[in-house]
């Protein structure tokens, strides 16, 4: 089913997937139900020596079903996605590992923090476009921008948000699996956007804490989230 999407190596991918199997294939059955009711009815009422055209004011009760019908239909996928989006979205569940992501044209500017375990201070370790952490681990992401709207994109993990300049929008993901994956800027952002990507790497904790060691990201890494403000 849906073999075609990019692996899922997210916590909460399965749930994603789950409910774009399902607005999928209604959309899609939607859009085939549509199609070839318009074909259907360019063949039966096509033009015709002596057939006139009848002037018609509609059908009400037709009218009124085809608005409601999707109305419900709507209704009901909010409703089959709202634990999803809460889940998701509005609950970040604790943890020690924070990331802070910058988006710039065009460029992922990524500030982890220094030995003193808070972002935002002169021993930040920052870099371009590489985000390295440990696997099975929840990251907390504050995402910013610092000029126009991006959108950090990470097809393996079923992350996508906004980067809106003037917000600190945070957000979590867990990765399942050791590897390296693609995070595309989702956003049309100026004339670098179709260059604009980094790479995740998952490490093991043994690999991350090597690397962290090296570039003294986090000593333990863990990170220390920063002060709440
Ligand atoms: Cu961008």
């Amino acid at each position: 089913m849906l073999s075609w999407l990019p692996e899922d190596v997210s916590s909460y991918g399965p749930q994603i997937d789950r409910l774009f199997a399902v607005i999928y294939y209604v959309t899609g059955a939607t859009f085939f139900i549509v199609q070839i009711t318009l074909l259907v009815f360019v063949v039966l009422y096509r033009y015709r020596p002596n057939r006139r055209a009848t002037y018609t004011h509609g059908n009400t009760a037709l009218e009124i079903a085809w608005t409601i019908a999707p109305a419900i239909l709507l209704v009901i996928l909010a409703f089959v996605s709202r634990n999803t989006w809460a889940e998701i979205k509005q609950r970040i569940p604790p943890t020690d590992f924070v990331v802070q992501v910058t988006a710039k044209q065009f460029n992922w500017e990524l500030a982890y923090p220094g030995p003193d375990g808070k972002i935002g201070t002169d021993d930040d370790f920052t870099m371009d476009n590489d985000l390295h952490v440990p696997v099975n681990k929840t990251v907390r992401l504050i995402l910013k921008s610092r000029d126009v709207i991006h959108s950090f994109f990470i097809p393996n993990l079923r992350f996508k948000q906004d980067l809106v300049p003037g917000h600190e929008i945070p957000a979590w993901f867990k990765a399942l699996k050791p590897g390296k994956y693609e995070i595309p800027c989702a956003e049309l952002c100026g004339f670098g956007h179709s260059g604009m990507k980094g790479w995740l790497f998952v490490h093991t904790q043994e690999e991350y804490d090597a690397w962290a060691r090296e570039n003294h990201a986090s000593p333990t890494g863990g990170a220390a989230a920063p002060k709440e403000s």
